[in-house]
């Protein structure tokens, strides 16, 4: 056998700081634009607390025609641009096998239970606050040693925000339309000027706790392509740029999410490390972040009805200590 060399590593020097006891980090400090602290000093959720009972029955009454629009991508079909393993799915009895006389049911009744086997991140996602932290902190300077493989996240789990839910007014932004191109290119930032452009032209304003919905075709593109060529393989795609961080906080949206599999855009800008974007978002903001959204019939119905807002619900599955989680996210107009 050939020799496997040992892979790098860059050695291990203690940090020198201190986690109290409810396990931040004492002294931490977050980046420029940031809700530390904003909802709580223990606060686990971030902007879902911008989710409040008035905005909720407000998007209710969004709700005119009934249309449903369900965003999530299938699961046990190929997903595109996603990067990590396919979800496993499979049967462990099945109502074939009883027709054959085996299963749990024998001749007489016919029976299935089937499994899935997936990564929480592979599919459409929300990204929760274990998912991406930078200098050893989390969202609101909890300590990233939290979420370990023993234990899950000790704090920051998924199931805090599952435990609230996600529920509001979804406002659609069609920055593919609004550009003029059937998609975007991959690596185009999108920045303060495109979603100001894209409501503008869509006669819709923003409002505080809204879950900002942007389309940017890349996906539908994605899906054209033929399996193993170069730009189907490829990472890179459009994104939310590192300018749109002060329009998000400035704007109180509660959750941000796309048609590509980073929500940011894919090589960050200025030469930046990847998870600068995610940084800036997840633990500076604690902002909901969601992935691989299958926006193109909305915004097909969009652009046709002329209404880009509507009722929106995507209830994580409280899944303890995870750092994310699977989502099907319901607009209803
Ligand atoms: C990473 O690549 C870490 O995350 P995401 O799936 O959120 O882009």
């Amino acid at each position: 056998m050939r020799d496997i060399p040992d892979p790098p590593f860059a050695g291990w020097t203690p940090p020198e700081y201190h986690v109290d006891e409810h396990g931040k980090v004492v002294g931490a400090q977050p980046g420029e634009h940031h809700n530390w602290g904003r909802f709580g000093e223990l606060d686990q959720i971030g902007t879902a607390n911008h989710l409040t009972p008035e905005r909720i029955v407000a998007a209710a009454t969004l709700i005119r025609t009934g249309k449903r629009f369900t965003l999530g991508l299938p699961i046990g079909r190929p997903t595109p641009g996603g990067y990590r393993a396919e979800p496993l799915h499979f049967y462990g009895m099945a109502a074939g096998d009883g027709v054959l006389g085996g299963g749990r049911g024998g001749a007489d009744f016919q029976t299935s239970d089937d499994y899935v086997v997936m990564a929480l991140q592979a599919s459409t996602q929300l990204d929760g606050f274990g998912h991406v932290g930078a200098e050893h902190t989390l969202y609101n300077g909890y300590w990233a040693g939290l979420v370990n493989a023993t234990n899950g996240a000790r704090r920051l789990g998924v199931h805090h925000i599952a435990r609230h839910g996600i529920v509001g007014r979804a406002v659609l932004l069609d920055i593919a339309r609004h550009l003029a191109v059937a998609h975007i290119e991959p690596g185009f930032a999108i920045g303060p000027d495109e979603l100001d452009g894209a409501a503008r032209t869509q006669n819709v304003s923003l409002a505080p706790g809204d879950i900002v919905l942007v389309h940017t075709g890349h996906l539908a593109w994605k899906m054209t392509l033929p399996a193993g060529t170069p730009e189907a393989i490829s990472r890179h795609e459009p994104g939310i740029g590192i300018r749109a961080i002060p329009w998000l906080h400035d704007h109180d949206v509660a959750m941000i999410a796309t048609d590509t599999a980073a929500c940011q855009v894919v090589p960050a800008e200025r030469g930046d490390p990847f998870l600068t974007w995610h940084v800036a978002a997840l633990r500076d903001l604690g902002l909901l972040v969601g992935e691989l959204f299958d926006l193109d019939e909305l915004a097909a119905d969009c652009a046709a009805d002329g209404v880009y807002e509507g009722f929106f619900a995507a209830p994580p599955l409280p899944v303890v200590g995870a750092s994310g989680s699977p989502l099907n996210p319901l607009v209803i107009k």
